[in-house]
């Protein structure tokens, strides 16, 4: 195991100098203060001062991530069973993992549902990581809200508000980070009522850019769909 002290700067900002310029942000965390917080079924094996890195995405990561992925795709020979998108953040994660052959890097996707259940809450990790902070109902006094109704918790972005995806998480197995300090995620909503309006119905919320309406078209399409709008944007 390795002390981070003297490895951990240059370690972050080579993950940086690989995934921002395709619009992705990374921040470090010690895998201990997410698994404190969590349900034990989803608490990861690996000692609490092992260093994470969650990965998230701004709007930026359509233009200079995904369209630029499409149009590397042979769409006739398309697995249909695949998701572009998901495979589009494989490649460049899978990028952060082969530029560190000396680390025991775990690559954990948002969307990896192995027996139903997520790998990785990546809300809980970006909200530890300092990242973006995690609305849920526990944060709102007073609930208005029946006991047994479903309130998903919302991570808002203090730059992009709801307009970010977070996308997954690197766990760097063999590097130790004791010092790491943490680092309280921006409170942009401390107001009761922005936080009960922000669980009921996320907003725009003075973003400097939203999606593009192909990316939301996208999220909100079924797979089918979603391969479609791939073979639109190749053939465009
Ligand atoms: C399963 C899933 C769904 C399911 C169930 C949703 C749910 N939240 O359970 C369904 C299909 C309904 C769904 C729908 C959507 N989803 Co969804 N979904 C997920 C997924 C894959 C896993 C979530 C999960 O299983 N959570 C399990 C529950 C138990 O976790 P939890 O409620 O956070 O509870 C934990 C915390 O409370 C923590 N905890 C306890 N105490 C404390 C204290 C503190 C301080 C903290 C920080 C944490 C903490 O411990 C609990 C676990 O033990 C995540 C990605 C991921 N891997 O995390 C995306 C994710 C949550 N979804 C996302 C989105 C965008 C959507 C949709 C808008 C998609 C769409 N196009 O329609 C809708 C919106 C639904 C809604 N009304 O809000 C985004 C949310 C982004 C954001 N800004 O927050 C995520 C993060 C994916 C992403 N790429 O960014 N989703």
């Amino acid at each position: 195991m390795e002390q981070t002290k003297t490895i951990l700067n240059p370690l972050i900002e080579k993950v940086r100098a690989i995934l921002e310029p395709f619009g992705f942000k990374v921040y470090p965390f010690k895998v201990g203060r997410y698994n404190e917080l969590i349900e034990e079924k989803y608490r990861l094996s690996v000692p609490d001062d092992t260093l994470g890195v969650l990965v998230l995405s701004i709007p930026d990561m359509w233009e200079n991530a995904f369209i630029p992925f499409v149009k590397q795709q042979d769409w006739d020979n398309w697995n249909e069973e695949k998701n572009p998108l998901h495979e589009c953040m494989i490649h460049h994660l899978d990028q952060v993992k082969q530029s560190f052959p000396e680390h025991d890097v775990e690559v954990m996707h948002q969307f990896e549902m192995p027996n139903g259940q997520a790998k990785i809450l990546v809300q809980t990790a970006a909200h530890v990581a300092g990242a973006v902070y995690y609305y849920q109902r526990r944060d709102v006094t007073e609930q208005p809200w029946r006991v047994d109704e479903e309130m998903y918790g919302v991570s808002f972005h203090p730059v992009y508000g709801r307009w970010i995806s977070l996308d997954g998480v690197f766990i760097f197995k063999d590097v130790l980070c004791p010092d790491l300090p943490q680092r309280a995620p921006k409170d942009v909503l401390p107001d009761r009522n922005e936080r009960v309006e922000l669980l009921e119905k996320i907003r725009n919320f003075r973003v400097p850019r939203k999606n593009a309406d192909e990316h939301e078209e996208y999220l909100f399409s079924d797979l089918h769909r979603k391969i479609d709008i791939a073979r639109r944007i190749k053939s465009s």
